[in-house]
């Protein structure tokens, strides 16, 4: 044991050799107000009207996974959405204005897409089923599923040249699938009609989806990008979509797709979540509605997102990006803001180091006197950046056994105590308590140890402290019985 402790001491040390280059940057995050609002559940992903023969460059990556064919009895999917509780699902997509419904005097038989060749995105019309519509509505109520069903805008409407389109919308069929919809009980959160083709020129009126909303976004046109959107480099962007999204008053983002194409937060043949699902998922759990301004000067590298927790008292915080060389440690201060302290570059060293000195960072620290911060530092598995394994603190995110859906659990710190951030990853830090009393010079014992190995200045660290202010992030809202894990 001794052993043990003395070797990890050498290890922690040994940034030292290649320490160069102190810079010092700020984030401030002012908790007295909020600058936008999201939905309560702003994560929303797409299932899609794709049969298994759409392809794309030689690729055909939709395989079952459309609204009509999907497996609905795969244990994986039903555990992945209910691991959000709630998770809003929207059903659309290119061809939902090709989609009849086989209700009413619909004067067609109900086959499913099939390819045509001069067809709207070269598929004819297809038909969904009643009885794989109520197959459907029982999986969204099994799993919590909040739902948004695209309604078909052109039917009845003829293609006067590319793009444009004439005729009055024959609203019956819509109409009639609505009406069974309701008058079998089955809950559908929203109805949308039209999508990118027809424009908003018809319009939904209510709910989330009145305001800003992003309908479907999967990072890469036709399908997604195979070995990017399925990898721990997507989560890069797709976080700090959310981030945007979010702060510019987007009420609900909608990732294209839950399953299906190569952007699936699901593997699309094995039903196994991807990076991406994680990321979505500990926003889900972790990131109220309240967004906060948040200024930074610490390097155009780091991206930060602040929310009021989400179901509890306090601030999360949302970093990505860092530099692929820049490791950052910050310490964190409260005007009722916080002031993240930030930095110290780090040549690169050999992967086998990095390993070691981020499985070292993340060694937990229960805080002995006082509060503690949780933190979720996601990097790729192997330092892969392509991997399509995430890793939590350290630990690998795989299904378990059953097929759950693995705990993700925090590491605690000190509130006191500096965070460490490696080069190209992404962190969630849940502030307990913003309003926490004003903060002592000390670092704890993992902080004191690495600021003393990479010999900052204490006096840079520190900073004054203002007063306490109230916090606009008090009301917790309707979500405060939520739960973690
Ligand atoms: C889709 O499912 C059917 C059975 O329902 C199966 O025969 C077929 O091979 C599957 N296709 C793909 C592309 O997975
Ligand atoms: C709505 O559906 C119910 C039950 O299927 C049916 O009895 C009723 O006539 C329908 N209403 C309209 C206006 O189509
Ligand atoms: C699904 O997972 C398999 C096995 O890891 C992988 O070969 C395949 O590329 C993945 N498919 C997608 C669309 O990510
Ligand atoms: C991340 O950093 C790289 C450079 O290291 C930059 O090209 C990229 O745009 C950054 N991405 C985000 C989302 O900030
Ligand atoms: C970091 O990224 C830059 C630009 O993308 C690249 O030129 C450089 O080689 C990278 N450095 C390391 C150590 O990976
Ligand atoms: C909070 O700060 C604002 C502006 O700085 C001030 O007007 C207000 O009185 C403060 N509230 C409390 C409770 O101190
Ligand atoms: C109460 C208080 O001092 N609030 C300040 C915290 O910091 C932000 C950003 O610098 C200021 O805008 C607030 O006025």
């Amino acid at each position: 044991m001794g052993f043990c402790l003395s070797f990890l001491f050498f290890l922690a040390s040994i940034p030292i050799i290649f320490a160069q280059d102190v810079k010092y940057g700020t984030i401030v995050v002012d908790g007295t107000m909020t600058v936008a609002e999201t939905d309560d559940n702003f994560i929303c992903a797409t299932l899609d009207w794709w049969p298994h023969d759409k392809c794309d460059y030689n690729q055909c990556p939709w395989h079952n996974s459309s609204v009509i064919n999907l497996d609905l009895s795969h244990p994986f999917l039903a555990k992945a959405i209910q691991a959000f509780r709630h998770l809003r699902l929207r059903i659309g997509g290119s061809l939902q204005d090709q989609v009849l419904y086989e209700v009413g005097n619909l004067k067609s038989p109900c086959h499913p897409f099939r390819k045509m060749k001069d067809g709207l995105f070269g598929f004819s019309k297809g038909c969904l089923r009643l009885d794989r519509w109520d197959e459907l509505n029982h999986f969204f109520s099994r799993t919590g599923a909040i739902v948004t069903f695209s309604l078909n805008a052109l039917h009845g409407r003829h293609q006067i040249r590319r793009g444009v389109w004439g005729g009055a919308w024959d609203s019956s069929n819509a109409y009639d699938f609505m009406n069974y919809t309701i008058s079998k009980g089955h809950k559908i959160d929203s109805w949308e009609f039209g999508n990118e083709l027809s424009g908003s020129g018809v319009g939904a009126s209510n709910g989330p989806w009145a305001s800003a909303w992003v309908g479907e976004s999967g990072g890469a046109y036709n399908s997604g990008g195979r070995h990017v959107s399925n990898t721990f480099i997507n989560s890069f962007w797709y976080l700090d979509q959310l981030g945007m999204g979010a702060k510019y008053h987007t009420k609900v983002y909608c990732r294209q797709t839950l399953i299906g194409g190569n952007y699936g937060l699901l593997n699309t043949t094995t039903f196994v979540p991807n990076p991406d699902y994680y990321s979505a998922l500990l926003w889900h759990r972790l990131m109220g509605k309240g967004v906060l301004p948040v200024g930074s000067d610490a390097s155009p590298y780091l991206r930060a997102y602040a929310h009021c927790s989400k179901g509890r008292a306090g601030v999360t915080l949302l970093l990505i990006n860092l530099s692929n060389q820049t490791d950052f440690i910050i310490s964190v201060r409260n005007n009722l803001t916080l002031r993240l302290h930030v930095e110290k570059k780090i040549q690169r060293e050999s992967s086998f180091m990095h390993v070691l000195k981020r499985s070292l960072s993340w060694v937990g620290n229960e805080a002995s006197d006082g509060a503690t911060r949780e933190e979720y530092h996601l990097t790729p598995k192997d330092g892969y950046l392509q991997s399509q394994t995430m890793v939590l603190n350290g630990i690998p995110l795989e299904l378990t056994e059953n097929g759950d859906i693995p705990r993700l659990d925090p590491v605690h710190n000190n509130v006191n105590s500096p965070i460490y951030i490696s080069p190209l990853s992404i962190t969630f830090i849940v502030f307990p308590n913003f309003d926490a009393p004003p903060l002592s010079r000390g670092f704890g014992p993992v902080g004191t140890r690495r600021f003393s190995a990479l010999n900052l200045d204490h006096s840079h660290v520190s900073l004054p402290l203002p007063e306490n202010n109230e916090s606009s992030c008090d009301d917790v809202g309707d979500d405060s019985d939520y739960e973690l894990n």
